[in-house]
């Protein structure tokens, strides 16, 4: 995803090319020069980031064994774990995706907190401790699809959002709730660029917010997140697209009215609140009708709310999606 005024439109073409250069590299066509080997060796090694080394979670709970059908995704392979760490959308380390994971490498999460606050009767500081005495971690494994047209299946850890909501007790006059990611430009050198306005924002609906689908995830594969992943503790919503699963979150507070969305503000024709994934409703710069799966040749349907539709459908009836895109 290109800011549409600062950065040159070329949307659809990183999936692609990312796909063929790796299907290219490995095939071992580009090996035969110097130049071409040094290439081979920097796109196979990431000599940056290395490999994934975050803490292994304890106790995870599988949703296989909890009977929780709804939150399998059935006949479709996970994506390889190099993949979702080393093709990643997180404009606070690097608009380039192959390049988050080196430049994120060594950023710092210890002592992290989160301010949980606003329209709620209790607020509060949350250490990740505190997070794992609200809820267990459990594993999700959800289909996830980017706005530019790819798409990731994702074993999660996390819990239900609404488990900390219902912890702080929002009031009667609570309406949304707006996230925010940190804002250090010393740790996330891409904030002193303008790419985007900082820190990066997003917003949920409550109801939304309280679905049993919506994460705060600090993990996959079984691993703490990496830091290219949103370390270390993110928002994961399967059904809309990959922007509104902000990332490193330092802030969540319940608000009565619509909070401001990064990605609205930097784009309002291309990037809605809602954010719903819609094969029905383009781009206004290419089709949402299909998505490249990454690892996978090819292009498949992508479907209504993502394959959600049954779990989600009733939070918007009687809205037209074309307008709350
Ligand atoms: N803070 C922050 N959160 C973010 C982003 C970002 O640039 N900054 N990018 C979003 C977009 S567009 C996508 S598709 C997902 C990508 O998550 P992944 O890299 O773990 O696949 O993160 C989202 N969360
Ligand atoms: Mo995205």
């Amino acid at each position: 995803m290109k800011e549409p005024n600062r950065i040159s439109p070329r949307e659809i073409t990183p999936a692609a090319t990312y796909f063929n250069r790796r299907t290219f590299l490995q095939t071992g066509i580009l090996a035969a020069s110097a130049v071409a080997t040094g290439l081979v060796y920097r796109r196979l090694n990431h000599p940056a980031a290395g490999k994934v080394t975050t803490a292994k979670i304890e106790g995870l709970t599988s949703v296989a064994t909890n009977g929780n059908e709804g939150f399998r995704v059935v006949g479709e392979a996970q994506t390889s774990l190099e993949n979702i760490t080393h093709y990643n959308n997180f404009y606070e380390f690097s608009t380039d995706k192959e390049e988050v994971a080196a430049k994120a490498a060594n950023f710092e999460t210890k002592g992290w907190q989160i301010s949980v606050e606003g329209l709620v009767r209790k607020p509060r500081i949350f250490s990740l401790a505190d997070f794992l005495k609200i809820s267990p971690p459990e594993e999700r494994i959800y289909r996830m699809r980017c706005v530019e047209a790819w798409s990731m299946v994702i074993p999660w850890a996390g819990f239900p959002l609404s488990r900390l909501l219902e912890a702080v007790e929002p009031t009667s006059d609570a309406k949304y709730v707006a996230f925010e990611t940190l804002f250090d430009p010393k740790r996330m050198p891409g904030q002193r660029s303008g790419v985007l306005d900082w820190p990066y924002v997003e917003g949920l609906r409550l109801d939304e917010a309280m679905h049993p689908l919506t994460l705060l995830a600090s993990g996959l594969y079984g691993r703490a997140l990496p830091p290219q992943d949103g370390a270390p503790v993110r928002l994961v919503v399967p059904w809309k697209y990959g922007f509104k699963g902000i990332k490193s979150i330092v802030k969540i507070k319940l608000v009565a009215e619509q909070p401001p969305t990064t990605w609205n503000l930097a784009g309002p024709n291309e990037y809605g609140f809602y954010a719903n994934v819609n094969p029905q409703v383009d781009h206004p710069r290419w089709s949402q009708a299909t998505e490249q799966r990454i690892g996978e040749s090819g292009r498949r349907p992508t479907l209504m709310f993502n394959g959600y539709e049954e779990q989600v459908g009733h939070l918007y009836a009687g809205m037209d999606l074309r307008v709350n895109f």
